[in-house]
């Protein structure tokens, strides 16, 4: 990440965080991208969304691969040795299910955690060496969203790349598309993909699921402004602003915003920025996009998979799908 050093604070801004939020406050409506939630404080709240009563999606994809872990790795492995690749440095549990699965069929399996942070890889491979014998990580520090430069696998081996959680819940379908044709392009022929994607349902209960009880998604959505004066010197008040999650049918969405409480200004110090918002005015913070059943098997074949298999969970309320590049 590129870095520079401001006379100011004597502290480090990133390059990054500076024109991702110089670019999304200059535009109207107002946004700022998702990724700038996970700070260490909007990685631990993120943490305590994923154990809420609303939040159903972690503990039913947890489900979904609980029941069905085996049969996903015999589907992808097809008799073949796996190495098992994931985007985004996986020390969640629900990998750590797939990892055992493929454990137990393989005996010793390497498995790539790919990600841009060199620490949350690190904290991956020392929590998984530790707890699921068998499994040599091989962290890949890179930007998956950019494509994947991936080592060859020996002959006979094939890779399975998981990509769970929804986290492609948060690019548009275009940027998706393109996400996966990119994944696509790092893989050989009979190599897979196993997606997990939050489906459409009731209206309440996905608005449920990102507007807690607890107030944990508003403080989460709020955290982004913490961040923001903290970073960049800014004085928003956090308060002043309200959590508000939409669901937006027509595009199949839940949508997060900040809405201004009154009309206000910001100063971010080190952007020498001063920012106006009037009255319920919003900054658009997260999409986070639900799916039709068969839409997720559909997106696989157009970035060149074949839709091998896809799982759910008893209500229907989560998928898991499994793609085999061709
Ligand atoms: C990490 C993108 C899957 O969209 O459900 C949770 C993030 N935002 N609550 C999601 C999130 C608010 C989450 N993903």
């Amino acid at each position: 990440m590129t870095t520079s050093l401001t006379p100011a604070a004597g502290e480090l801004i990133s390059e990054k965080v500076a024109s991702a939020v110089r670019r999304g406050l200059a535009s109207l409506p107002k946004r700022l991208p998702p990724w700038l939630f996970y700070d260490e404080a909007g990685s631990q709240l993120f943490e305590q969304i994923t154990e809420l009563p609303e939040y159903y999606l972690t503990r039913t994809e947890r489900s979904i691969l609980a029941t069905h872990a085996g049969a996903m790795i015999t589907r992808a492995s097809e008799g073949e040795r796996l190495r098992v690749v994931e985007l985004g440095a996986g020390s969640a549990d629900k990998t750590r299910l797939l990892l055992a699965a493929a454990a137990e069929w393989q005996r010793t399996v390497l498995y790539e955690p790919v990600d841009v942070s060199w620490s949350a890889l690190e904290a991956a491979r020392a929590r998984i060496e530790r707890e699921i014998p068998g499994i040599v990580v091989a962290p890949r520090l890179m930007d998956y969203t950019h494509g994947l430069e991936l080592e060859q696998t020996d002959p006979g081996e094939r890779r399975l790349v998981l990509y769970i959680g929804s986290s492609i819940g948060n690019f548009d379908p275009e940027d998706a598309a393109l996400l996966l044709s990119r994944v696509r392009a790092g893989l050989k022929p009979g190599d897979s993909l196993l997606l997990g994607v939050d489906l459409v349902k009731e209206d309440s209960i996905l608005l449920a699921a990102y507007d807690d009880e607890a107030g944990v998604t508003a403080a989460f959505n709020r955290n982004l402004l913490v961040r923001l004066n903290r970073e960049l010197g800014a004085d928003f008040d956090p308060d002043g602003f309200a959590h508000r999650a939409v669901w937006n049918a027509a595009e199949s969405r839940i949508e997060m915003h900040l809405e201004s409480l009154t009309q206000q200004q910001a100063l971010l110090t080190e952007l020498d920025l001063r920012v106006n918002f009037a009255a319920g005015e919003r900054i658009h913070t997260e999409n986070s996009y639900k799916y039709q059943p068969g839409q997720v098997e559909a997106a696989l074949t157009e970035a060149g998979f074949a839709a091998a298999a896809s799982w759910t969970d008893a209500q229907g309320w989560f998928a898991v799908c499994l793609g085999r590049a061709e």
